[in-house]
Formats: C-alpha cells, structure tokens, sequence
C-alpha cells in the first residue's frame, strides 16, 4: 500500500475537504503542516504551479487543487462513494461544486473587506446563497443526494462552520435562517455526521485565529 500524505495548512477549509474526503474512505495519512507565511521547498516542490494547500502524496504521485484531490481520492478508494455511478448525476454533482468554487469567494471578500468592496461581496453571496438555497437544496436534494455525505456536500462545507465564524467576526447575518431555511438545516445535519463533527477545527481556536487575520488584513496598506 502506497504512503498517503497530505500537506495542508490549520484553518483551512480547502485543506479540510481533502481531510473529510480522506477520513469518510477509513484512509489512514500523514499530516504535514505547511507554515503559509514561509512557504516551505516542499510545498514549493510539488505545488510549483499554485504554491498552495492543500496537496495530496500518493506514493510517488502528487495531486493539487481540494476538489481535484478530492475526486482522485474518490476514485483510488471505492468505499464511500462521494459520486453516484450514473453519469448524468455525477455531470450535475460536478457542476455545483464547480458553481460553488466560482462564487465562494465572496463570502471570503466579506471577511477580507470593508466599504464597499464588502458591500459588493455581501450582495454576491446572497446571490450565491439563493441559488444554492432554491436549486441545489429543496426538490433537488443536491446536497446530501441521498444519505450519505457526497461530492457537492465536500465542496460546500466550509460553510458548515467557517461562515458562522466570518459572520461573528464580521458582525453581519448572511445565513439568515429566516431567509435560507434549507441551507441552515444543511449546515445542522452536515455537522451531525460523526466523520464530520470529529474533523472540524476548534471552534474557539479558529475565531482567534481568524479575528487576527481579519485584523492584519485590514491594517496592511
Ligand atoms: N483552489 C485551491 C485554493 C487553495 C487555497 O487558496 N489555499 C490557501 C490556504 S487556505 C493557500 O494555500 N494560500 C496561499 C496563497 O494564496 O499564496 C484549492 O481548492 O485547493
């Protein structure tokens, strides 16, 4: 059996997608903790392209990008399917994580941002927000397709707890309950899944964490 190894970064809800996916299949791997204010010759090595967390080593193979790394482990380890066997699903599963990786990042410009500049992320993710609440959840059931935890779920799940703490941070409800009732029970049942609710950061090291890069963030020029 080939050495697993993932290098990722504390915080970082790319590198716990690669950690759900991992832990869902019973794959066992080493963590290599990547100082991201250093940039280490090894995450340099073999992320030359990007530079960034998180990568996956399997064996002599060396996989970048989180939903990339994602579906590889999907594919080398059968059990726990996270896509579906028929096609047309699988083409739909892609496309929202593909939709969810294109506009995520503005709930991030929330938190990185001020004025107006977070005024326009704000509206961007309440965009996102809608669409996911009314096409992606509901009659469609894209997320939580079935049971059991899948693809598009990996992708979306950093707002299982990420967003809570952005929201705290930031002083701004964006996951209104009233307004996204279908996201919000998402967000409950994805983090009462054991494999889940085992491998989320801790809460209060996380806010700590994230309060004082929000400070940095708005003190550099
Ligand atoms: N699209 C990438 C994004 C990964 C990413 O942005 N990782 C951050 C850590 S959370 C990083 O390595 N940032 C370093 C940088 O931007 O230079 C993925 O899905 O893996």
């Amino acid at each position: 059996m080939e050495i697993v190894k993932l290098i990722g970064t504390p915080f970082s809800f790319f590198t716990y997608r690669v950690i759900w996916a991992l832990k869902l299949k019973g794959i066992n791997y080493e963590y290599i903790d990547e100082d991201m204010s250093k940039k280490s010759s090894l995450l340099v090595k073999y992320n030359p392209i990007h530079k960034k967390v998180p990568v996956l080593i399997h064996g002599d193979k060396i996989i970048c990008e989180s939903m990339v790394i994602v579906e590889y482990i999907n594919e080398t380890w059968k059990l726990n399917p996270l896509l579906s066997t028929d096609s047309y699903e699988r083409a739909t599963s892609r496309f929202w994580a593909k939709y969810i990786e294109e506009k995520s990042h503005s709930s991030w410009n929330v938190f990185c941002y001020t004025g107006e500049k977070q005024q326009n992320a704000i509206k961007e993710s309440l965009e996102m927000f809608k669409t996911i609440e009314e096409n992606a959840l509901g009659e469609n059931n894209i997320l939580f397709g079935g049971e059991n935890i899948g693809f598009v779920d990996i992708a979306f799940g950093g707002y299982s707890l990420w967003m809570e703490i952005i929201e705290e941070i930031v002083g701004i409800k964006l996951l209104n309950p009233h307004n996204f009732p279908r996201i919000n029970n998402w967000i409950k049942k994805f983090k009462e899944v054991q494999t889940i609710k085992d491998n989320l950061p801790n809460r209060d090291e996380m806010f700590v964490y994230m309060k004082n890069a929000r400070g940095r963030m708005l003190a550099s020029p």
